[in-house]
């Protein structure tokens, strides 16, 4: 495939990112706001030319897609919908040819080198056009032009404009192919309509994977048909006592179904042989003294373990992860296999060892925490790294050589890329075991450069996720999720020569009105110039 053509050099990138740092403040009152720098885009474009005239969005403007493509057409159905309210504006999708409006492309010459998410986005007097050789790219190009739009486009009620997008082209691909975001429904239970307002969340920054982890101590939220009492009592309650809660089948591929149409896979877990008291709760023959311990609602980690030396645990887990694998089109079940110790090492060797295989019996791929380097990874098994500066050497340098066998990873480390992390000592939500991680510390770190001596192709991106031990509401999520959610994206996105912490939180600062707009009570980073407030 031929590497799509730079558009500038990247000492152009890097200068218009100084430029915006100087332009930050609010315009004086009275003075027409200056459409936003197409650079000022997060996560960093891959190459940004600006210049010519800028476009504006008016009453006659049209959305045109390709016909034949439904799905442009909902996407360019989407992007009508968030516009219209605040603009006032019909903005109808067509399918007739025409150059002006908002152009939609598919395929084509503009297209190649593109990718599965890339795209192009070119923005003049008539037309703002996105190119992409993909639906995926297409999307991810919308979410462009919606940054690109003034922050007041985001509310819900109509606003004076104008709206106006900058001339110039923007070309973007992303850097790693796995962007992901893990939320633990279990320690909270999150409803399929707060899953759905995340995944709107993350899909603004181009994240394309919903890690869901499913199940954990203190309860398990997704119905299993052959082990019914798992969701109905093991679901039963949260942290703290509440109510908890459970997916049914329906609201399962539901929020599938939701995730795949802003470009997301999800990948579910079900976390084994620890963090299993609540399947332990529900079943006491899956005990190893057949006595089933009571629901918890605490915090602790560690306590629990499946009975690795019985049968029947590997027909539950069987069982367990057939049902899922028919409800997930994606290619990846997330089995677990972190803090084990409530079992033995050589107990844990063999039920991960015994475990891989059923995964690959259902057609998926493994992905564990990177304790599954300590047992025998499966071939194309990917761990997910969850250390940190603190790990030690011989821990860190077991995941190293795991990669230079084949495993892959997703870098999740958490004293950068957790987000139930404390910002500093007087965040109120968050657990602080790794640290206070404020927003400079978790952007400021390279991807392919974190572990010495993995393989390049060996990373395949990165992971942000969110433990819920303190979180009740979408409100608590938001609130330690944003601003650090859209660090972890642009590492995953943006090529690492456009890693720069000065830029960097001018365009963090400029998502600040966006976040206000769309109703997320974001942490005001005091090391962000956070824009009109
Ligand atoms: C560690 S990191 C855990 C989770 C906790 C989290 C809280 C990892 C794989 N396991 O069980 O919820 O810390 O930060």
């Amino acid at each position: 495939m031929r590497r799509p053509r730079l558009l500038i050099p990247l000492l152009l990138v890097a200068a218009a990112g100084t430029a915006t740092g100087a332009s930050a403040a609010a315009p004086a009152p009275g003075a027409p706001a200056a459409a936003t720098p197409l650079d000022r885009v997060v996560p960093a474009p891959a190459a940004v030319r600006p210049g010519g005239a800028a476009f504006t969005l008016g009453s006659g403007t049209r959305i045109r897609v390709p016909a034949g493509s439904g799905e442009a057409r909902r996407i360019a159905g989407y992007l009508a919908g968030l516009l219209r309210p605040s603009t006032g504006f019909p903005l109808p999708v067509t399918t007739r040819g025409g150059a002006d409006g908002i152009v939609f492309r598919l395929g084509g010459r503009d297209a190649r080198g593109l990718g599965e998410e890339g795209y192009r986005l070119t923005s003049g007097g008539r037309a703002v056009t996105i190119s992409a050789a993909r639906p995926a790219g297409l999307f991810h190009g919308m979410q462009t032009l919606r940054q690109l739009l003034p922050a007041a486009v985001e509310k819900r009620s109509r606003q004076p404009g104008p709206w106006r997008v900058a001339g110039g082209t923007i070309l973007d691909t992303p850097r790693y192919a796995y962007r992901g975001a893990m939320l633990d429904v279990s320690r909270h239970f999150f409803t399929v309509e707060q899953v759905k307002r995340y995944i709107d969340q993350l899909a603004q920054y181009k994240v394309n994977k919903l890690h869901l982890h499913l199940s954990d101590d203190q309860g398990w939220r997704i119905a299993i048909d052959s082990w019914p009492r798992l969701a109905r009592y093991g679901g039963s309650t949260q942290v703290g006592g509440g109510r908890g809660g459970h997916y049914s089948k329906a609201d399962y591929r539901e929020i599938v179904r939701y995730a795949a149409s802003r470009y997301l896979t999800v990948i579910p877990e079900i976390d084994m042989p620890g963090h299993t008291n609540a399947a332990l709760a529900s079943y006491a023959d899956l005990n190893c003294d057949g006595k089933a311990p009571p629901l918890y609602t605490g915090t602790k980690v560690g306590f629990s373990s499946l009975c690795v030396s019985k049968k029947l645990t590997y027909q539950f887990v069987d069982d367990v992860l057939r049902e899922l694998a028919a409800l997930t089109p994606g290619r990846y079940l997330h089995i677990g296999g972190d803090e084990t110790h409530a079992t033995s090492h050589p107990d844990y060797v063999t039920f991960m060892d015994t475990v891989q295989p059923l995964v690959a019996k259902y057609g998926k791929t493994v992905v564990g925490w990177h304790e599954l380097t300590g047992a025998h990874p499966v071939k194309g098994a990917i761990a997910q790294y969850w250390g940190r500066d603190k790990t030690g050497a011989a821990e860190r340098q077991r995941v190293v050589d795991a990669t230079q066998h084949g495993t892959r990873l997703v870098l999740s480390p958490a004293d950068r890329a957790y987000l139930d992390m404390k910002y500093d000592k007087d965040t109120p939500l968050g657990l602080e075991w790794a640290g206070y991680v404020s927003v400079r510390r978790s952007y400021d770190w390279d991807p392919g450069s974190y572990l010495a001596g993995v393989p390049a192709g060996a990373v395949l991106g990165v992971e942000a996720p969110m433990w819920a031990e303190t979180l009740g509401s979408s409100a608590n999520l938001e609130y330690l999720a944003f601003p650090r959610l859209a660090g972890i994206a642009e590492l995953g996105w943006s090529p690492a020569r456009t890693h720069d912490w000065d830029a960097y939180r001018v365009r963090l600062a400029a998502q600040g009105p966006r976040w206000d707009a769309q109703g997320i009570d974001y942490y005001r980073a005091p090391e962000v110039p956070w824009v009109g407030r």
